[in-house]
């Protein structure tokens, strides 16, 4: 029902986004209910100085009037600031060629060379301008349409960092204290570790070097029977996975305590279904994520996601320049030592919009009015089930 595509490159003028399928009468405000998720995701510990130079803010140019979606699709746009400083090199007219000096030597990690021999370019440029993690700005700017939709029907969403550097952040979710977490240079709750990977992050950065990390998205109130098990293209795992999978250095993505689950017996896995209080069903546990079949199961929704490192190295490894053929070291770009803190924002926003989309299959997809009423029939029914 829902879908969304990205156009731009990271100096290019602006990214552009389409969101197709937006329910009508879902109050939108472009400065309340986007900037404020574009800017969580540039901040974080261990940032470059692009984002000193981008603050990154969304134009609605479609779908939207007076404050409420229409139905029609969305169009929005986030200008770069940076591309005043990359005119020449990224203008889209011919004439600048002999300003443009090739970028020729691959770096290991990167879309560099596998994206070069398959388009057929021997600049680089035009391979990593699309490949870099710029573009998941407007994914941002997708995810936080759902996140307004999502919102209105009563679901809360997180985003957290899990570990950096192999540093674990402990205490779980704390949902009484989601603004600790925007204030945390890290997003986490974990003030010792947090102070631990500050320093594993400036060691990096001393060494030319890079830090990965597990970042989680949480999902609370969410209704039972999203998704479903009758085909492998309609199971929700699978659409959070391919979501998550598709972001850029995601190289991992696990439900619940999906690796920890392989190691135990099912007895220490599986979530025992208990009556407690006024519901008649409820888990002891909630090691399975919130998902069960393909299917929601009413339980928080955890997604976790590994992101490498980033490729770009200051202390660069060997490479091989793609015209001399000669080794060399790989080419190095201004970037961060890491963007896990971004990529939770990322992550929460991929998923929002897989959950979005789930919610709009399930209860209808023309107007927020029609799911509000489906979605409390729906809740209704499957309490007094
Ligand atoms: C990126 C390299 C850096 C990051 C960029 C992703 O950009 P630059 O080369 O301009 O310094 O800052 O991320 C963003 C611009 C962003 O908005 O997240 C890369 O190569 O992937």
């Amino acid at each position: 029902m829902l879908r969304f595509l990205t156009a731009g490159e990271s100096h290019g003028p602006a990214l552009t986004v389409i969101v197709d399928g937006v329910p009508a009468g879902l109050p939108l405000v472009a400065a309340d209910d986007i900037d404020p998720w574009l800017r969580r995701r540039q901040s974080g510990y261990g940032r470059g100085q692009r984002m000193v130079i981008e603050q990154d803010r969304a134009t609605l140019k479609g779908g939207v009037r007076a404050g409420r979606t229409t139905g029609s699709p969305l169009a929005l746009e986030i200008v770069n600031r940076d591309w005043q400083n990359w005119l020449e090199i990224m203008a889209p007219e011919p004439g600048n060629e002999p300003r443009r000096r090739a970028l020729t030597e691959p770096r290991p990690g990167h879309a560099d060379l596998s994206g070069g021999i398959k388009f057929g370019h021997k600049d680089l440029r035009d391979v990593l301008e699309r490949a870099s993690a710029r573009e998941t700005a407007a994914r941002v700017a997708a995810g936080s349409v759902a996140l307004k939709l999502l919102a209105e029907l009563g679901i809360d969403a997180s985003a957290r960092v899990v570990s950096m550097a192999g540093v674990d952040c402990d205490g779980g979710m704390d949902w009484d204290r989601l603004a600790a977490l925007d204030e945390s240079p890290l997003r986490t709750f974990d003030q010792e570790a947090e102070d631990r990977i500050i320093d594993r992050v400036d060691e990096a950065r001393e060494r030319g070097d890079t830090i990965g990390g597990v970042v989680e998205a949480r999902f609370r109130n969410v209704p039972v029977g999203l998704g479903t098990y009758t085909q492998w293209d309609r199971k929700l795992d699978g659409r959070l996975a391919q979501a998550v999978m598709s972001i850029q250095a995601m190289k991992g993505c696990e439900i619940g305590d999906g690796w920890r689950n392989a190691t135990l017996p099912g007895s220490s896995v599986h979530d025992a279904i208990v009556g407690a209080g006024d519901a008649r069903y409820q888990r002891a546990s909630n090691r399975s994520g919130g998902l069960e079949g393909g299917m929601t199961n009413g339980e928080e929704l955890v997604v976790r996601a590994a992101m490498k490192p980033i490729a770009t190295l200051m202390q660069p490894l060997q490479t091989v320049d793609v015209v001399t053929h000669k080794p060399v070291a790989a080419s190095r770009e201004r970037s961060d030592v890491t963007a896990v803190p971004a990529a939770s924002i990322v992550v929460l926003a991929m998923c929002a919009f897989v959950l979005a989309d789930a919610v709009t299959e399930k209860f209808g997809a023309d107007s927020l009015r029609e799911i509000k009423a489906s979605l409390a029939a729906h809740r209704e029914y499957a309490a007094a089930y």
